[in-house]
C-alpha cells in the first residue's frame, strides 16, 4: 500500500515538473525544438512574398519550429493570430504589424503569458516599449528622405515647379507614414516642388494603376511619380503607357523596395530610381529567436541595411538581386 502511494506521489511530482517546464512558453510543440509563431501581413507583394519566404527558409535552417499566419492584411487577424500563440504557449511571438495602432491589449495578453515578442518589419506606436523585446527593419522615414533627395538632385538647377504625385502604402502602416514624412521634410525645403496628389495604392499593382488612372485624368500636368512600393509603381507604369506617356521620362518614377521587375523596369528606363528596402529579414530574425530564449539581451532596435540604386546602375545589379 505505502510503495503504491509513493509511486503516485513521485509520479504527481515529475508531472508537475513537467508542466511548470511548459509554463515557461517552451517546447509547445512537445518536440524540444523552440517554437516561434510569425503572424504575417499578408501577400499583398513581391516584397512580401521574399520576406515570407526568408522567414520560412530561415526557421527550418535553424531547427525552428515556425507557426506561420497571413493575416491578409487584417489587424483582426493578426490579433487572433497571436491570441492563439498564446494559448499553444510558443517560445517566441514575432509579428509585422499590418498598422502602427491598436496592439497594446493582445500584448499585454503575451507579456502577461511570459512570452516575448519581436517586431519585424514594421513597428507599432505603443508608448510601452515593454511590449515587445526587438524591433527588426529599416528605417521608413530615411527611404522617404532618400527618395527625396535623389529628386531634389535630379531637379537641382531648375526653378519650373515640379509636380509629385504620390502612391501611398497600406493606410496606418509604419512605412506609408514614414515614406511620406521622410518624402516631405525633404522637398519642404525648396517650394518648387508640389505634391499635387496623394492616395494609398495599398502596396497593389492593381490598386496603383487605378489611383495613377484617377491621377492622370484629373492633372493634366503630372512630371513626377513617388510610389512607397515597386509594386505600385509597376501598376501606375501599366496606366502611364495606356495614357500614351513614357514612365521615366513624361512622367519620372522613384520608387522604394528593390525588387526584381523593378530593376527590369529601371534597364528599360522606365523607373528613374528605386530605395532599396530589405526583406531578407529571416536570418537576423533567428537569431534573435534564439538570443531570447537562451535569456541572452538583444538590441531594441536592429536597423536593417540598405542603399539607392538609379537606372544607369540597374543592369549591373540585376544579377546580384536575392529577391
Ligand atoms: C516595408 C514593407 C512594405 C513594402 C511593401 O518594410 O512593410 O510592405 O515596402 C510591402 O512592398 O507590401
Amino acid at each position: 500500500m505505502r510503495t503504491r502511494f509513493l509511486a503516485a506521489l513521485a509520479a504527481l511530482a515529475l508531472s508537475t515538473a513537467a508542466l511548470a517546464a511548459c509554463g515557461d512558453g517552451g517546447d509547445a510543440g512537445g518536440s524540444g525544438k523552440i517554437t516561434l509563431g510569425f503572424a504575417q501581413v499578408g501577400a499583398e507583394s513581391a516584397w512580401r512574398t521574399a520576406n515570407t519566404a526568408s522567414i520560412q527558409e530561415s526557421a527550418a535552417a535553424a531547427g525552428i519550429d515556425l507557426k506561420f499566419s497571413d493575416a491578409q492584411q487584417k489587424q483582426e487577424n493578426q490579433i487572433k493570430a497571436i491570441r492563439s500563440f498564446i494559448q499553444q504557449r510558443v517560445d517566441v511571438i514575432a509579428f509585422s504589424p499590418v498598422v502602427e495602432s491598436g496592439w497594446d491589449t493582445v500584448l499585454k495578453e503575451a507579456k502577461d503569458a511570459k512570452i516575448p515578442v519581436v517586431l519585424t518589419d514594421r513597428a507599432i506606436d505603443s508608448a510601452d516599449e515593454s511590449l515587445y523585446v526587438t524591433f527588426l527593419g529599416s528605417d521608413f522615414v530615411e527611404e522617404g528622405r532618400r527618395a527625396a533627395n535623389w529628386l531634389v538632385e535630379e531637379y537641382r538647377d531648375g526653378t519650373d515647379p515640379v509636380n509629385i504625385v504620390e502612391l501611398q502604402g497600406t493606410t496606418g502602416s509604419a512605412p506609408a507614414i514614414d515614406r511620406q514624412t521622410g518624402f516631405a521634410e525633404t522637398i519642404a525645403a525648396d517650394p518648387k516642388f508640389k505634391v499635387i496628389a496623394s492616395q494609398t495604392g495599398e502596396f497593389t499593382r492593381a490598386k496603383g494603376k487605378e489611383v495613377m488612372q484617377a491621377f492622370l485624368s484629373a492633372n493634366k500636368d503630372i512630371d513626377v511619380l513617388y510610389a512607397h512600393n515597386d509594386d505600385m509603381a509597376l501598376g501606375a507604369i501599366q496606366a502611364i503607357e495606356e495614357a500614351g506617356l513614357k514612365p521615366g521620362e513624361d512622367i519620372k518614377i522613384i520608387s522604394v523596395d528593390g525588387v526584381k521587375d523593378a530593376f527590369v523596369a529601371m534597364t528599360e528606363g522606365k523607373i528613374n530610381v528605386v530605395v532599396e528596402c530589405n526583406p531578407l529579414l529571416g536570418p537576423q530574425l533567428m537569431d534573435v529567436v534564439n538570443k531570447v530564449v537562451a535569456g541572452e539581451q538583444t538590441p531594441k532596435r536592429i536597423l536593417t541595411e540598405e542603399g539607392v540604386f538609379t537606372a544607369d546602375q540597374a543592369a549591373a545589379e540585376l544579377p546580384n538581386r536575392k529577391y
